[in-house]
This record gives C-alpha cells, structure tokens and sequence, in this order.
C-alpha cells in the first residue's frame, strides 16, 4: 500500500514537471501531442491512473458565430473540423466543424453556413446537407437558426423564392422563410435513415440572403430532448414564443386578392410543447406588447389602434377557420371563465390560461390570405409573439 502511494506521488510529480514544461515552451503544440502520446503509452503500459491528461470534450466558446468541441488535435483532423485554439488547460485544441452546400456531416455540432458566411450570398442551386446519426444512441436532430435571414415569402405566405426544405426525419417539417434568426426546430431520426436541409434561394431575386446553422445531435437519453413530434420545444417558466418569420415590419409584396401580401407562413400544422417546470401546474399565454404582435387573420391596415392587439380585434372559436393557434381547455385570465373554444384568431389576444398537460400549442394556416365564403382576405398580418409563464401549483 505505502509502495503504491509512493508511485503515485512520483508519476504525479512528472506529470506537473511535464505540465510546467508545457506552459514555457513556445512550440506548445508540438510538445502537446507529444505530451498525449506519452500519456496514451504509459496509460496503457502503466496505470489507468496516467489518463488525468484525458479532459472532457465540451463546449469551447471561440469566435462569436461558431463554437467548437474541445477535441484531440488528431480527432480534429480526422473529423475535417478547422483548430481554431486551445482548450482544457491547452492539453485540447477547440475544433470547429463547418460544412457548406453539397456536403454530409455525421459529427455533432456541425455548423452548416451559407456560401462565404457571413458575407450575403446572392443565390444559386439548391445548397443541401446530409446530416447521419453519429451514433445508434441519437433519436433526434436540433437545428438551432442562429442566423437565418432569406427572402419572403409571396403576399400569401407561401415560400416561392427561398425555401427551407428538411426531409427524411420522423417530424413533419413544413417549408419555411423569411426572418427566422432564433429559432430552434427539432427533427426525429427515422431509425438510421439521414435528414437532408436543402435551402433554396432563387439568384434572379437580389436579397442579401445568409444562414449559419447549429446541428445538435441529441441522444434518446439526452435531457434536452424534446418529446416526440413536437418541432419546437421551450424550457423554463417564461418565454416568447414566435411564430415562423415573425417580424414587425410588412410584407412588400401583394397578394393574389391584390392586396398587402402577409409575412405569416402558409401551410402550417405544428405543435410547439413547453416543458412543464418543477412545480407548475398550468401556464398562461399573453401577446407581446405593440400593436401587431397578434395578426393571424382579417386586415391588418383596414384597423386602427382601438382593434389591434386589443380584445376588439381578438377572435375565436367559429371566426377562425383558415388560419388560427389551438391551446387546449383555456380559462379567460382577467374574469377566471372558461373560454369554450380552444381556437384562437383575429387581430389581437386576449391573456388565457391552461392546465392541460402536456402543455402545447398548435399552430394552423391554410394556404393562402385570399378571401373565404365568410370573409374577406387577410391583409398584412405577421403572426405571432406570444409571451408564455408557467403559474405555481
Ligand atoms: C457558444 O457558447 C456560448 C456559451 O455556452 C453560448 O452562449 C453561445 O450561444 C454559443 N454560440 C454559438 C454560435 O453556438
Ligand atoms: C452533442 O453536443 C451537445 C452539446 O454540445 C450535447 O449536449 C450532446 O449530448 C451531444 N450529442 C451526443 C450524441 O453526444
Ligand atoms: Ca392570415
Ligand atoms: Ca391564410
């Protein structure tokens, strides 16, 4: 027992001396992989004891656009990433793994940018990536939009110049466009079978155009995933909710009623799910604040301050039949009374709540903002921003 110690002690005395070494040479890198050499040998050869050089493969922040993985330098190459510094004490180096168009990746945290990211790109083919499993033990795709500007849609809303397209997973993932910096979509794995992203963006239509993509490989196990369908999944007793290309500002072009075209996104049928937190029992739902933080349906420009954003422009129940949001079983917050539909539509929302679990939201579109047997068209609306808290049991 007391030999053993003693051994300990010198192999730990060498490996600071080789640590010290380390930080006053210039020519660190190479020492370093000698450094990781001489430990994986004497690993092997002596002591599991030895493999303290080992270090986690985390995150490792480095330029403000793409983080790396903290990765052996031979890892790093292996993996096709870019070495973009040091990490875990300079025993690691920050590997940064980007791909462009035409491209597969099977390594986590792949960014995928648009073509001299983040310069504009004017357009061109359709740009794909391949995304395979990085393991049997992955059952669903994170795609966080860290930046994600491409061009509107047409006046209906649908995606006809540029278009974001995922297919081959397990989630229905409609097309969408437009401004979707921020938000984050989950995709199922089918079994083994890859997911394809292809983003098309029509060069005869100018518009400075950019992407850059995080794909997160999560884990059937991991605590981040998000349950199975939902293409959007939040955390935490508050949060804003967005809607696809949600933005302040109009549509400029018309729609087919020749009207002032939408920046709501056709063709939409998705369930956004909300973790229900330690010790919450229900959640309540709210419009952000300004006047078009609610424009799902009706004309937008044809309504003044008193209508919108306000419970004169909110609709429900039978007024909503083409585009609308569903929340389950909601009670008014102000008066405590059952709502009685769990459609909502119009030009503005009232605050409800919902104890039904899970807790999740719908959201629905037709495919267009052209006029219905009961209505006339739908004029500029944008969506929604919808701030959520979960309410204490
Ligand atoms: C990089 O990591 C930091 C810290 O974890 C995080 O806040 C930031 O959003 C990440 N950036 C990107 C581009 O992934
Ligand atoms: C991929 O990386 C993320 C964060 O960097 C991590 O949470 C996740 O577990 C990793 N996935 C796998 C399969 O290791
Ligand atoms: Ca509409
Ligand atoms: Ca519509």
């Amino acid at each position: 027992m007391f030999r053993k110690l003693i051994g300990v002690y010198i192999i730990l005395g060498l490996v600071s001396v080789s640590v010290f070494t380390l930080t006053i040479n210039n020519e660190l890198d190479e020492l370093d992989e000698d450094m990781e050499e001489y430990s994986e040998r004497k690993g092997k050869i002596l002591f599991p004891f030895v493999s303290i050089v080992r270090f986690a493969n985390t995150d490792c922040a480095n330029t403000n656009v793409m983080n790396g993985t903290c990765l052996a330098r031979r890892e790093c190459n292996n993996l096709g990433g870019t070495i973009t510094g040091t990490c875990a004490n300079r025993r690691g180096r920050c590997c940064v793994v980007s791909r462009g168009c035409g491209t597969t990746t099977n390594v986590n945290n792949t960014y995928f940018s648009s073509p001299g990211y983040p310069a504009a790109f004017g357009g061109g083919a359709a740009c794909s990536i391949i995304v395979n499993r990085c393991n049997n033990n992955v059952c669903q795709l994170r795609i966080d939009f860290l930046d994600m500007v491409l061009a509107q849609p047409n006046g209906d809303g649908n995606c006809v110049t540029d278009a974001i397209t995922i297919t081959g997973g397990n989630t229905v993932v409609p097309v969408i466009c437009g401004d979707n910096t921020g938000q984050t979509i989950y995709v199922d794995f089918n079994g083994n079978a890859a997911i394809t992203i292809s983003i098309a963006a029509t060069p005869a239509t100018a518009f400075r155009r950019r992407w850059n993509i995080r794909l997160v490989q999560l884990g059937c196990d991991c605590p981040g995933i998000a349950p199975n369908g939902c293409l959007q999944y939040y955390r935490g007793a508050t949060g804003t909710i967005n809607s696809f290309n949600y933005g302040g500002t109009a549509n400029t072009g018309l729609s087919a009623s020749l009207v002032t075209g939408t920046r709501q996104l056709a063709n939409l049928n998705y369930g956004i799910c909300i973790r229900m937190e330690a010790g919450f029992c229900a959640i309540q739902y709210a419009q952000n604040g300004g006047l078009f933080t609610f424009t799902v349906s009706g004309d937008v420009e044809g309504a003044d301050n008193t209508v919108l954003g306000t419970a004169v422009g909110a609709a429900n129940d039978g007024a909503c039949t083409t585009d609308f949001v569903v929340i389950p079983n909601p009670t008014v917050v102000a008066t405590g009374v059952a709502v009685g539909t769990d459609r909502f539509c119009g030009l503005g929302f009232v605050p409800v709540s919902s104890a039904a679990k899970p807790f999740v939201l719908y959201v629905v579109t037709n495919g267009d903002e052209g006029a219905t047997i009961n209505s006339p068209p739908d004029v500029a609306n944008r969506g929604f921003s919808l701030a959520y808290t979960q309410i204490a049991c």
